[in-house]
């Protein structure tokens, strides 16, 4: 089993660990790795549609489409999270500039978590699958994402306390372990 790194800042715990977003129990909120459409597709948004099961594409639909950046947020059905935040990131070389639209999902995702009084959340590499982002870039802009939405002492988490990256690979959660560490020393 491989290390998971971990760094609280603050009051909030930023953790990068190896694991499915599916079997994350202990979050308030999965975020799914959409497509603008919010269905069933491959990668997260596959698994994540397959362990809920058919009643989270019935809540997704009226809410669709949405366009890279955006986030919106549906009940966790039959995962064991009381939510999904769908964010659809920008397909790499395509969509741009494409670190603001990155920067712009874990943003907004945050922003629901937080209008929602949650207080654990975790999120994929969003964009650096089937989009294409490249992985170092792509943790880069979630780790520097989650501070500057914090701002000043991190105030602006008010409820959450608990923010968990989880990689497929181990080669990406030390890619993601590095970013945080610049960021937190
Ligand atoms: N748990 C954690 N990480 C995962 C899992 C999982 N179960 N499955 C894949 N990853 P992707 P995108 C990693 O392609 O790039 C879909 O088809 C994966 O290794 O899921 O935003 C949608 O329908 C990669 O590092 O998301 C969209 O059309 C990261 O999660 C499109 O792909 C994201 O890979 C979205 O592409």
């Amino acid at each position: 089993m491989s290390a998971t790194a971990s760094r609280t800042i603050e009051h909030v715990t930023i953790e990068c660990c190896q694991g499915d977003i599916t079997r994350q129990p202990d979050m308030d909120a999965v975020v799914n790795a959409a497509n603008a459409e919010l269905m069933p597709g491959g990668g997260v948004a596959g698994a994540i549609h397959r362990a809920a099961g058919r009643g989270l594409a019935e809540e997704c639909r009226p809410q669709a489409p949405i366009r890279p950046g955006e986030a919106v947020i549906t009940g966790g059905h039959d995962l064991p999270n009381r939510h999904i935040i769908h964010c659809l990131g920008p397909i790499y070389g395509v969509d741009r500039p494409e670190a603001d639209l990155l920067a712009r999902c874990y943003h907004n995702a945050l922003s629901l978590a937080e209008a929602n009084a949650l207080t654990r959340i975790a999120f994929p590499a969003i964009s650096a699958g089937a989009f294409g982002y490249p992985l170092e870039p792509a943790a880069e802009v979630a780790l520097s994402s989650v501070r500057q939405f914090g701002g000043d002492d991190m105030r602006t988490f008010q409820n959450l306390r608990h923010i968990r990256f989880v990689l497929f690979s181990a080669a990406d959660r030390d890619a993601f372990s590095a970013a945080l560490h610049r960021l937190a020393g």
